[in-house]
């Protein structure tokens, strides 16, 4: 099946690729488009080329899964290059995406026109890699070095009017796109062409300029923003083929490195996720308002979430000054995203007008989905339970946003059990991108495909999860932090611990992880269950709790804090109370610590799978990575762990 379709509209050769989902660069691919610069530049009817795409999308980048593979000529480089010196003009008519491969082919052509909703980018370094077919040597020279600079480090596409102002494309087309660019090539036709840009000449930069841009990628995980400066600079003081030689050998010692790997397996990881194979085909419910149960953090975080994503929300909570609490709590977070230029003043009240606060739960019975954030105590999510089932419609999703508790214990006597389903979103909810998605074996497969759909919209990152105590995440953070004492017991210090965990690429440690949000919140809930009997042995963050220290709210947990100061100092007091229980001499380097951890982390994975709770590895490293922190870079720790075996 050929991938290139051409046709004539007069002197203008229409070409039109037709590669789905995305129109991703494969060898075929580029074979045609080489086949087809050399038959239009032979060919004495054509005056210039147009180059579309069928589907949702321009070519939307090199195939991401021919990374591992031998390459096959023609190579892109090439190509963009021979599309260059094509004869007559190529135009670039882009809709969609035109994304790495795809917009370095667009810079080959001699001109770029786009939709007014097309969308612009290198991304390539959102997979440990730079352009490699250009994009770091034509790009300055057809927008300039500091642009250029700005696009290619940051991996994030621009709006076509932005392209359009930097000089990036040279027309934004209204209505139909074939046809205007076919009006645009022919006006364009009559006057005198514009250079190739790869002869185009590019100002040169301050060296302070560089410094300071490859001083901002400095950091670990951030090697292909680093080395992308490095060739964009040397493409700024080079001629072009020298540049080129010089992109390549970067290119290529990236892509087959530890880090693109590992990125790699997330990107294709976040497109497994959201799409579960056994709801293929089932159409969701539909969901035009949503009820929350509780206006505490929480709630308002996933209320928050909602109406950036346009959904009226309606939330419930036990009398009418907690109703007024929690819309206040919503309030804060929107004026605190307004105080970020996140968010417009008008934004914000559009925001508050779209959410309904009372303390009638009957004000529920509109929603189409209701989710219950309440205290994490099972009595109480019954009664919620019990409630939602008198005011609710029938067919009305009902869920709960439970982190450790049983979903089908919260749902027990609820009419229609085929309903329910577990939704755990992440503090803050209306930030964190993570939210495990915890099926009864009585949810119905559209009940499921509802709450896939409605994370889609919120823009989270569903993960499917089964039922045991914590789930996915809270299970593998309950094993982490248990390893991080285990180590401490083995005569390693707080601080070395949390060190290691932060050059591995963790932002905090865990102990100052503990320290910030709490050491009540896990000592509260085993207290719960030893409360029920259960044999649950006291963890030493249990014994800092009882010796009254709780974490920065109280001055100190596992380190010491001067008052209205964040900064963890070694605590001699909490030594004090560890010092019984130490019973080793420790010595492990920080490597080895970080191993340790994520080692621990992917042995509860290896459990996980092996119970069916995660359906592959890959769903696992995304909850570590969306909701724990657990560094992307490194493919997260079931990824990891396999690595470094
Ligand atoms: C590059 O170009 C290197 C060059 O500089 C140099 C080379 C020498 N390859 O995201 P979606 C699949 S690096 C293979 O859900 P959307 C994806 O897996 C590349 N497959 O759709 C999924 O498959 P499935 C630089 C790809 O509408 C399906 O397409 N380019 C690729 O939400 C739909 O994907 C990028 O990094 C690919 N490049 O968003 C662009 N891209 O259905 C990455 C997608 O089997 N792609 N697939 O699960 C995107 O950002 C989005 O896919 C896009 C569409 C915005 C295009």
């Amino acid at each position: 099946m050929q991938i290139i379709q051409q046709h004539m509209d007069g002197d203008i050769a229409v070409l039109t690729v037709d590669n789905p989902p995305v129109n991703a660069i494969s060898a075929q691919m580029r074979q045609e488009l080489w086949q087809a610069v050399d038959r239009l530049d032979a060919d004495p009817a054509v005056r210039a080329v147009l180059l579309t795409c069928a589907g949702r999308t321009f070519i939307a980048g090199a195939d991401v899964r021919e990374f591992g593979q031998p390459p096959v000529e023609p190579h892109l480089p090439d190509l963009v290059d021979r599309i260059e010196r094509a004869e007559k003009p190529w135009v670039a008519a882009i809709h969609g995406s035109a994304l790495g491969g795809g917009l370095e082919i667009a810079m080959g052509c001699r001109f770029r026109v786009a939709a007014p909703d097309a969308k612009l980018g290198l991304p390539e370094v959102n997979l440990g890699i730079i352009p490699g077919a250009s994009g770091t040597v034509r790009t300055p020279r057809l927008i300039g070095a500091e642009a250029a600079i700005g696009l290619v480090t940051s991996g994030r596409p621009w709006r076509a009017q932005q392209a359009l102002t930097a000089g990036l494309i040279d027309a934004v087309v209204e209505g139909d796109l074939p046809e205007g660019a076919v009006k645009f090539a022919r006006a364009a036709l009559s006057a005198e062409l514009p250079l190739p840009v790869s002869v185009r000449p590019v100002a040169p930069l301050d060296a302070a300029v560089w410094d300071r841009a490859a001083a901002a990628f400095a950091g670990p995980g951030q090697q292909a923003q680093a080395r992308a400066v490095e060739s964009l600079r040397y493409a700024t003081e080079h001629p072009f083929d020298s540049a080129m030689r010089n992109e390549r050998r970067i290119f290529v010692a990236l892509r087959d490195s530890d880090q693109a790997a590992a990125l790699r397996h997330v990107f294709f990881a976040e497109r497994a996720a959201p799409r579960p194979p056994e709801l293929k085909g089932v159409t969701p419910r539909g969901v035009a308002r949503v009820g929350i149960v509780g206006g505490g953090t929480m709630g308002a975080g996933i209320a928050v979430a909602c109406r950036n994503a346009g959904v009226p929300v309606v939330m419930v909570e036990r009398d009418d000054e907690a109703a007024a609490r929690g819309v206040s709590n919503i309030r804060a977070i929107l004026a605190g995203s307004v105080k970020r230029g996140k968010l417009t003043e008008a934004q914000m009240a559009d925001r508050l007008a779209g959410v309904e606060a009372s303390a009638d739960y009957a004000r529920l019975a509109p929603c189409d989905l209701v989710i219950e954030a309440v205290f994490e105590e099972i009595g109480v999510k019954q009664a919620v339970f019990a409630e939602l089932a008198r005011v609710c419609r029938a067919d009305a999703v009902l869920a709960t946003n439970t982190s450790y508790l049983d979903p089908r214990r919260i749902f027990e006597g609820v009419p229609g059990q085929d309903r329910c389903v577990g939704l755990h979103f992440f503090s803050p909810a209306h930030i964190m991108k993570l939210l495990e998605i915890v099926p009864t074996p009585d949810t119905a497969p559209d009940v499921l495909a509802t709450a896939f759909a409605l994370a889609g919209r919120l823009g989270k990152m569903p993960v499917r999860a089964g039922i045991c105590e914590g789930f996915i995440g809270n299970r593998i953070f309950k094993r982490y932090r248990a390893e991080a004492e285990k180590l401490l017991v083995e005569g390693h210090e707080v601080q070395q611990v949390d060190a290691a965990a932060r050059d591995f690429g963790f932002r905090m440690g865990p102990f100052e992880a503990q320290d910030l949000s709490g050491l009540d919140i896990a000592f509260l809930q085993r207290e719960g269950l030893r409360a029920e009997g259960q044999d649950v042995p006291d963890t030493l963050s249990d014994r800092l709790v009882r010796a009254g220290r709780k974490g920065q709210k109280t001055a100190g947990g596992w380190y010491d804090y001067a008052k209205g100061d964040r900064t963890p100092r070694p605590s001699a007091a909490a030594q004090e109370v560890l010092a019984p229980h130490i019973a080793g001499a420790g010595g492990l380097s920080s490597a080895q610590i970080a191993a340790r951890l994520v080692d621990a982390m992917a042995d509860e994975g290896r459990k996980i799978l092996a119970e069916g709770i995660a359906s592959r590895a890959s769903d696992i490293d995304l909850v570590e990575i969306h909701g724990y922190g657990f560094p992307r870079w490194t493919g997260g720790p079931m990824f990891a762990a396999a690595r470094s075996r």
